[in-house]
Parts: C-alpha cells; sequence; structure tokens
C-alpha cells in the first residue's frame, strides 16, 4: 500500500448517534454507576459540535433505545474513501448494530459490503494510519473476521496486519490512537508492543491510560477532559487540541473514537 498522507487523519464527513436513554445499560468490564441518557446527550452534543468546528460535516443518527451501545457507531462499520464494510460486531447484544447503521453507510457511499465470512471484527479494534491499517485481535475481534477483514482489504488496495490488543484492553484503540503525521499515543504496554515500528510513540503518561484514546481529525487533536499529563505531552509534541468532556461514555467503557465514524469524500484524504 502506497503511503497516503492524511488518510488517517484528513476527513470531511462523520457519522455519529445521539445516545439513547438504554446506554445506562450498556455494557462495561467494572461498574463505575451508570451513565445518564441525558448528560450523555449534552456530552455528545458536544462532541459533535467540536468535529462540524474542525471542519466535517456530521451525520447525527436518532437513538435507538434497542441497542444500549449504539452510540458507539465506530464499532459496526469501517470506511475508507473508496467505500464502507459494515462490520460484525463479536458481542451478542452489538451484532445488529451492523445492519442499522447499513442505511447511513449506503446514503454516503456508492460502495458498501459487508464483512465476508462469518467472523466478528468490531471498529474499535482497526486503527488506521496512513501506510497500512492494525487490526487487532481482542475479545471481540476474532482470528477468522481479522483475517477475512484483512483479506477485503487487500482487494481494496490496503495493507493490513492482524496484531494482538494487550490482555484485559477491551479495543486495540482503546490504547492507542493516531496523532496523525506518523505519530502514535499509546500506553506503556501499547508502546513496548513493538506494532508501531520505528514511528514516533507519545507514550501516554502513568495513571492516565484512558487518554490514549484521542482522535485526530483535521487540524486538532480531541482530548478527553482530566487528563492534564496526556495533554500536555500532545501538545509538546506539537499538536493542537481540543478538550471534550467523556465522563458519561467512560462509565461504559466508551471513548472519542468510539463515537463517530470519520471519512474523507471527493478527494479530501489527498
Ligand atoms: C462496549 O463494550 O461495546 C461499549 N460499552 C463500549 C464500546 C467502546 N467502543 C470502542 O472502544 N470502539
Amino acid at each position: 500500500m502506497a503511503h497516503r498522507s492524511g488518510l488517517s487523519f484528513r476527513f470531511t464527513h462523520a457519522i455519529t448517534r445521539t445516545p439513547a436513554d438504554s446506554v445506562s445499560s450498556g455494557l462495561r468490564a467494572v461498574d463505575a454507576g451508570d451513565p445518564s441518557g441525558e448528560k450523555f446527550r449534552e456530552e455528545h452534543g458536544r462532541y459533535v459540535v467540536a468535529l462540524q468546528e474542525a471542519g466535517l460535516i456530521v451525520d447525527v443518527l436518532p437513538a435507538l433505545e434497542s441497542f444500549p451501545d449504539s452510540c458507539f457507531v465506530e464499532d459496526p462499520a469501517f470506511c475508507l474513501p473508496e467505500g464502507a464494510i459494515q462490520l460484525r460486531p463479536g458481542t451478542q447484544s452489538r451484532l445488529g448494530e451492523g445492519r442499522e447503521i447499513r442505511a447511513a453507510l449506503e446514503a454516503q457511499f456508492d460502495k458498501v459490503v459487508e464483512l465476508p465470512g462469518s467472523g466478528h471484527v468490531d471498529g474499535g479494534d482497526v486503527l488506521m494510519l496512513d501506510d497500512v491499517i492494525l487490526i487487532g485481535l481482542s475479545a471481540r475481534t476474532d482470528r477468522e473476521g481479522a483475517d477475512d477483514f484483512a483479506r477485503l482489504l487487500g482487494e481494496w488496495g490496503y495493507r493490513a496486519e492482524v496484531c494482538e490488543t494487550p490482555e484485559g484492553v477491551l479495543h486495540f484503540k482503546t490504547a492507542c490512537s493516531t496523532l496523525g503525521d506518523g505519530v502514535i499515543l499509546a500506553t506503556k504496554v501499547m508502546a513496548e508492543s513493538g506494532f508501531f515500528g520505528d514511528r514516533k510513540v507519545v507514550v501516554v503518561p502513568d495513571g492516565e491510560d484512558y487518554a490514549a484514546n484521542v482522535i485526530r481529525v483535521n487540524d486538532v487533536v480531541l482530548v478527553p477532559e482530566g487528563y492534564p499529563k496526556t495533554l500536555g505531552a500532545i501538545r509538546d509534541a506539537g499538536f493542537k487540541t481540543v478538550v471534550l468532556p467523556t465522563h458519561e461514555a467512560r462509565k461504559v467503557d466508551g471513548g472519542l473514537s468510539c463515537l463517530s465514524l470519520r471519512f474523507a469524500l471527493d478527494g479530501g484524504s489527498a
């Protein structure tokens, strides 16, 4: 795959979904109290505005009460400039979310295909860089799904590599993000994994692992509120930042990347 400068952070559009009240029963590894739908919608509103201010046209889909985790739209799909892939999330309560987001993908892309085979991939396990797409095996993304996804990406002209998400980490991108311009932000464990080759890695300072999940959107990096050491490290590396509250999302193991599908249409990734 040829290096495509900006592929991983130059975007024109995003898809999001309003958090439902049922998010109070969203999946989580550790119970830190239920998120409130109302407070989550406030935080989500600020997130949508931040994406718009970063230059994106944002499609905000209506809340889906029957799927408590459906505001985490990153997991049931993956978007590239050429088209979108409807994924098959790897946990029972989220399996139907791929079908639910299909129409929104078809409204944006001429080409929409479903992950082949019968394996599972959560979009949270897929890290797009400018020269490779990393797919993390996890409790949600299995070997069959990852291999079939990598093969499909290969047919579309992309190089994909399958990696092992460290034990105890929900999704690959729970522990790392691209800051763009060849720089990765990663937890210490992830930074030491070897997945990032000789790329520059900004290591998340001790005690702030949650802040490894940020998103670079055009000229800014969106960073969760409450992680001053990570914010400083990202700024020191030369990036402009925007801080956003993610307190409700965090209660159900969600972060900034999970809340949108971001993509470039009409050559916006060039
Ligand atoms: C879940 O466990 O599926 C949701 N409560 C959180 C999903 C977060 N998504 C992501 O990291 N991509």
